[in-house]
């Protein structure tokens, strides 16, 4: 207990000194919550469905086109970050590092996400010809259905992103429970070297070819509960569904979005790397749960919950010791991969900049 404790505070630190010197821009301006354009009409959104309501087909189309945006000759760089980075994807992956320290733990984590998916997604359909919308990955059916881990549709090497690396000895810092593998991930579209992770361990993106680690841990992938969504959308305010959604970084307390993360790449895997946890293919899916969840709750009450934001613009500082919260002209950056825009831009996702909706 004492020992996590300790490490939280370190993470924290870690957060906040990176957060200080990389800061650049955000200063909050007044709300106004006339957004006409808000309500343009998005007559045709793209629906996104559950992995599992996808034909195999329809999955198999969906890893091919991750899989083209990874292939510079199909989808080449673009982001001018660094000579570690080769194709798009490592666009994406690079955008996320680099922005790691200022879009975790702070009000706009889910929107910033959300931005970031969408843009994921747009880029899958004018680069790569991908027909359908970005997946999503409901693990609360996985984790109620009493099936292994290992069984699980999601993880199947034919209509899925491959499973559990095998089992490897090595460094567990965060005591991560019963983790069971940490190994390449030896079959399915993304076992080595059909699929190369290039940028990370942790904040570095010089080139650092290897194969895609996983290293399941059950405990942890259970935290995924219908109580836990249930106690985080359970709120009215923006600021408290934020807070719930990712709680604080600790293995005593659950959370969802760490759920995915350390259920799936426990202490070696790269989706347990806050950093690199786009090198795993499946972020894309795990995020895009996360944004149904943000979406249904805003649901309840759109006319106050597309103009509600909240939390604040420096990590950790809930109670505003250092900066201020976040607003709706908070302004978010994907490098040169789209465009900045303030948040209020995004609030919609079937209006403004963007056009998708959920089934299910
Ligand atoms: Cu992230």
């Amino acid at each position: 207990m004492a020992q996590t404790a300790g490490i939280t505070q370190k993470l924290i630190l870690l957060f906040l000194t990176t957060f200080l010197i990389s800061q650049s821009s955000g200063a909050p301006q007044n709300i106004n919550p006339s957004y006409s354009y808000a309500f343009t009409s998005c007559a045709k959104p793209i629906v996104r469905k559950e992995w599992r309501r996808l034909s195999v087909d329809e999955r198999q189309s969906y890893t091919k086109a991750v899989l083209c945006l990874a292939n510079p000759k199909k989808a080449a760089s673009i982001s001018e970050i660094g000579p570690g980075l080769r194709n798009r994807y490592d666009d994406f992956h690079g955008v996320h590092t680099l922005q790691t320290p200022n879009i975790h733990w702070v009000g706009h984590f889910i929107l910033w996400h959300r931005y970031f998916i969408a843009t994921f997604e747009k880029t899958l359909r004018e680069v790569c010809n991908y027909r359908g919308a970005q997946p999503y990955w409901n693990w609360t059916i996985d984790v109620t259905s009493g099936r292994d881990m290992i069984e699980w549709p999601i993880f199947n090497n034919h209509s899925g992103f491959g499973g559990n690396g095998p089992y490897v000895d090595g460094d567990n810092p965060f005591d991560i429970p019963e983790r069971s593998g940490g190994g390449c991930v030896p079959r399915g579209p993304f076992n080595y070297p059909d699929w190369v992770v290039h940028l990370g361990p942790g904040p570095s993106i010089d080139y650092n070819p290897r194969c895609l680690k996983r290293d399941f841990s059950r405990p942890i992938m259970n935290w995924v509960t219908p109580g836990l969504v249930h106690w985080v959308t359970n709120v009215t305010r923006y600021e408290d569904f934020a807070f719930r959604l990712e709680n604080l970084p600790v293995f005593t307390s659950p959370n969802l979005h760490g759920a995915g993360h350390f259920g799936v790449g426990g202490a070696l895997g790269e989706f347990g790397d806050v950093y690199a946890s786009p090198g795993d293919p499946l972020f894309w899916v795990h995020h895009s749960t996360l944004d149904k969840i943000f979406w249904r709750w805003q649901q309840e009450d759109l006319p106050k919950r597309l103009f509600d934001v909240g939390g604040p613009v420096v990590p950790f500082d809930y109670s505003n010791q250092v900066g201020p919260n976040i607003t709706l002209e908070f302004v978010i950056k994907l490098g040169k991969l789209a465009p900045e825009i303030p948040l209020r831009d995004i609030m919609n996702i079937r209006g403004g900049i963007l056009c998708y909706d959920y089934e299910g």
